[in-house]
């Protein structure tokens, strides 16, 4: 079947006749947008047919199922890695390059669904790629926001957000499902029934409600003929607004109803690491999770009949405390549409749900007043209540008379609900998301979780999908490993150890480096074009892209930047290597302090970029409207990773591994993942700055930090720090950057990610950087040895890991012989 479609005849025939059929044009008078919704649909005829034996062979052999609950699905663009998964890729830019057309450009036409903000997100879509490639039966749960992630435009070196129309052209490979719609309650009272047999039962009266409509996305497996799913749910208003409703009074509930489907869904809320703690996102949050679960337990019904026997056929994966309403519904469906008793609903559902932890920042902790949560979902509330007085005798059984740990772990407390500890009290297992991260969390943040149920914590290190963020982002770098080592690194990224023997081999390094500067020629132009700015494509490309946040210390970058800059001022001579600091990154629309960060790298950019007396030594590129797209780009183009966040904060970090993968060498706080990839690399071929985190978390303890000090006692980060308000990068506003230099030196909590207590060990690190690539050897086996060390972040190996520890998942065989 896939041959015959693939066939480049074959292929080219069907394209044409879909441009005929969809818009009544030949490939002359066709536009790039209509050529690609052209070729979407002939690729989506392929793979409906391997999509539908899928879904077939899950009804037959009826896999346990994981429903990973997120939020966030950050996407990317699917054309280019749907090819690629279905081997095709190469066919299809042949037959595209017969017709005049060059594939990179149809690629071009897609729009970035942009359904998350950063590292959360982008991890879910990882991990739909590992599931659907390693062959296991799995379901992505989310939500069609119509606006995803802003479109960032730099304006005058502001961020401006303009809102992404994701959806304006139609998106090709989205299949819309009303049959297989939910009804989903919100509001109203609970009252108390007694059935005809004399059990109590609650029902939920006077609410408005919504339709839940299922938007299927088909999630390729890799040369596998498995396409897994990923369910994104838009709201519809359940009845169309009609005078019939109007005649029977409930015009009102009418009205309601549609004005509730209409905002529900618009738009993604863009904080990173923050929570803004708007009604709209627990309606938002609920909404998806009351649906997905619905839809769980009407499948598992369809083939069994005894619901105790959930646990065995399906696990809810709760991506942070976003979805954990969860645990509730999960309960309140069991118990009141399958009246089952309290002790049966709680061993499923505490059998059936898993939560994944993903930050230790106080800010990111979901916490929703009570008042609102009654309001909005009374009889889940009643649940929670139910939930927490029973985990609270728990607590007082194990620990009497001591009411700070009530205090300390009670679900509700001080009219909150935590969300946190509803996950924690329920899941069967807890993970964070990479080794430090999970230590932090046992024997800090969860503590006295971990004290009460040391079993259910577990750490599974993220990991990266080698698919798109090598084999599709780096093509030359991809046909390059293929070549040393064969192609088996697609779905075995360790095979890439092999790739140590070439390390020290001059040819291999040379022709590495070629590759590097090929794939910086490629970025180049993209600036060119994007930027206006020329960079030297001989010069260090030094990259720090991800979502803006003081924890991951952008502003230290550029203070160092400004620093260097002072540096070749005052001594023109000194041996500094040229170099193009590059930054991507947006900033939530409501963050001012990440915004003036941006403002702020902006103007040093004009300011050093246009000093025509420093011989273009140093530059700085700012690259708006970072996004999956670019950055598969970007990753491939860049020497330097810059993963610099203040150690303990950055649970992870994936932007890390994508890097490492590309062949660039880090330069890094022992943060997060990196002390994982420091480990599998090894010391020579890492740069390692600043304090540790056990040193951080001290300081925190102590509060006996103070930043002033390296403001006084060492006058070149003072002459820095001067610069932010003598106007020498904000000539027409000295004022302008007062806030970060306040932020540094005088706020209540200065310096709060140790900035300046770190500066001299990055410069020093940054100073090795300079001097290390000058010897273009030793760079290059470093930069191999990256790649070779890379295998662990796959997150195939993670998936493994939930699989194994957590899932439990069968693996699935699709046999393509009938399609
Ligand atoms: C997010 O992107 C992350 C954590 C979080 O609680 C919320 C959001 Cl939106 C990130 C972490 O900051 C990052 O370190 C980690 O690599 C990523 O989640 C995936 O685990």
């Amino acid at each position: 079947m896939r041959d015959n479609v693939f066939n480049k005849k074959v292929f080219i025939k069907s394209v044409k006749e879909n441009l005929m059929t969809q818009y009544r044009k030949d490939l002359s008078t066709a536009s790039n947008q209509e050529i690609f919704q052209a070729v979407c649909i002939s690729v989506k005829d392929v793979i409906m047919d391997e999509w539908l034996a899928t879904q077939q062979t899950f009804a037959r052999e009826q896999p346990k199922t994981v429903y990973y609950l997120s939020m966030e699905f950050l996407m990317g663009r699917a054309l280019g890695n749907i090819l690629l998964n279905l081997s095709a890729y190469d066919e299809v830019a042949e037959a595209l390059q017969e017709l005049g057309l060059d594939i990179n450009a149809i690629e071009d036409e897609e729009p970035d669904p942009a359904l998350g903000n950063g590292g959360l997100g982008r991890l879910a879509a990882c991990f739909l790629d590992s599931l659907a490639t390693l062959g296991y039966a799995a379901c992505g749960c989310g939500i069609r926001y119509r606006y995803g992630m802003f479109k960032q435009q730099i304006i005058d070196g502001f961020q401006i957000e303009v809102p992404d129309n994701w959806l304006e052209h139609g998106y090709p490979f989205e299949l819309r499902r009303p049959e297989y719609r939910y009804e989903v309650k919100f509001g109203g009272h609970v009252e108390q029934e007694v059935d005809e047999n004399g059990k109590l039962s609650f029902v939920q009266k006077d609410y408005r409600s919504v339709w839940a409509i299922p938007h299927d996305m088909p999630i390729v497996g890799y040369k596998n003929n498995l396409i897994d799913t990923l369910i994104i749910w838009d709201a519809e208003a359940k009845e169309v607004f009609s005078l019939d409703s109007f005649d029977k009074g409930d015009y009102q509930k009418a009205v309601e109803e549609e004005m509730l489907a209409r905002n529900l869904v618009d738009v993604l809320y863009p904080n990173d690491n923050h929570v803004a703690g708007k009604e709209l996102r627990l309606k938002q949050q609920y909404f998806f999770v009351s649906a997905s679960i619905q839809r769980a337990i009407e499948r598992f019904k369809q083939k069994n009949d005894n619901l105790m026997d959930m646990p065995k056929k399906i696990v809810f994966q709760m991506n942070d405390t976003h979805p954990t309403v969860a645990v509730a519904e999960l309960m309140r469906i069991l118990l009141d549409d399958e009246h089952l008793e309290w002790d049966e609903a709680w061993e499923i559902t505490t059998h059936c749900v898993a939560y994944t932890n993903h930050t230790i920042m106080a800010e990111a902790l979901e916490k929703w007043p009570i008042e609102i949560f009654e309001r909005l979902l009374p009889r889940v509330y009643q649940i929670i209540d139910e939930i927490n007085r029973r985990f609270v005798l728990e607590v007082q059984a194990r620990y009497p008379g001591n009411d700070e740990k009530i205090r300390k772990m009670a679900i509700l407390y001080d009219g909150q609900v935590r969300m946190a500890h509803l996950a924690i009290v329920a899941g069967y297992s807890i993970n964070g998301v990479a080794k430090l991260h999970t230590e932090i969390l046992k024997k800090q943040e969860l503590r006295d979780f971990y004290e009460m149920f040391p079993d259910k914590f577990n750490n599974k290190t993220n990991g990266i999908t080698q698919r798109r963020f090598l084999g599709h982002g780096n093509r030359l770098l991809a046909k390059w490993v293929t070549d040393k080592v064969g192609d088996k690194w697609y779905t075995d990224l360790s095979v890439l150890k092999e790739l140590t023997d070439y390390a020290d081999n001059p040819k291999a390094q040379e022709e590495f480096m070629e590759i590097k500067h090929k794939n910086k020629v490629r970025l180049a132009k993209y600036i060119k074009e994007h930027n206006g700015i020329d960079v030297d494509t001989n010069s260090i490309f030094d990259v720090q892209v991800k979502r803006l946040h003081e924890y991951k210390r952008q502003l230290l970058n550029i203070l160092h930047v400004m620093y260097l800059y002072n540096v070749i001022k005052e001594n023109p001579d000194v041996d500094i290597y040229p170099r193009t600091f590059i930054f991507g990154a947006k900033a939530a629309a409501g963050y001012e302090t990440a915004k003036k960060t941006i403002k702020l790298i902006n103007n040093v950019a004009e300011v050093i970029n246009n000093d025509s007396s420093i011989n273009g030594k140093i530059k700085v590129v700012f690259i708006e409207d970072y996004k999956v797209s670019n950055a598969e780009m970007i990753f491939a183009a860049a020497d330097v990773s810059e993963q610099i966040s203040t150690a303990s904060k950055e649970a992870s970090g994936t932007g890390n591994m994508k890097f490492m993968l590309n062949g660039a060498i880090t330069l890094g706080t022992l943060d997060g993942a990196n002390v994982e990839m420091y480990d599998e690399v090894g010391a020579d071929n890492i740069f390692i700055f600043g304090m540790s985190a056990d040193e951080v978390i001290e300081h925190e303890k102590r509060h006996d930090y103070n930043p002033i000090d390296y403001y006084n006692n060492d006058p070149q980060i003072k002459k820095v720090l001067n610069q932010l308000i003598d106007g020498t990068y904000s000539a027409n506003d000295r004022e302008l950057f007062r806030t970060l230099y306040n932020a540094l030196l005088h706020d209540k909590e200065a310096d709060k990610y140790f900035i300046l207590a770190d500066f001299r060990s990055y410069a020093k690190a940054q100073q090795k950087v300079n001097r290390y690539y000058q010897d273009k050897n030793s760079w290059a086996k470093s930069a191999i040895l990256n790649v070779a060390n890379a295998g662990k972040f796959s997150s195939d190996r993670t998936i493994q890991e939930y699989v194994d520890d957590i899932w439990h998942l069968d693996k699935v065989k699709i046999d393509n012989t009938g399609a």
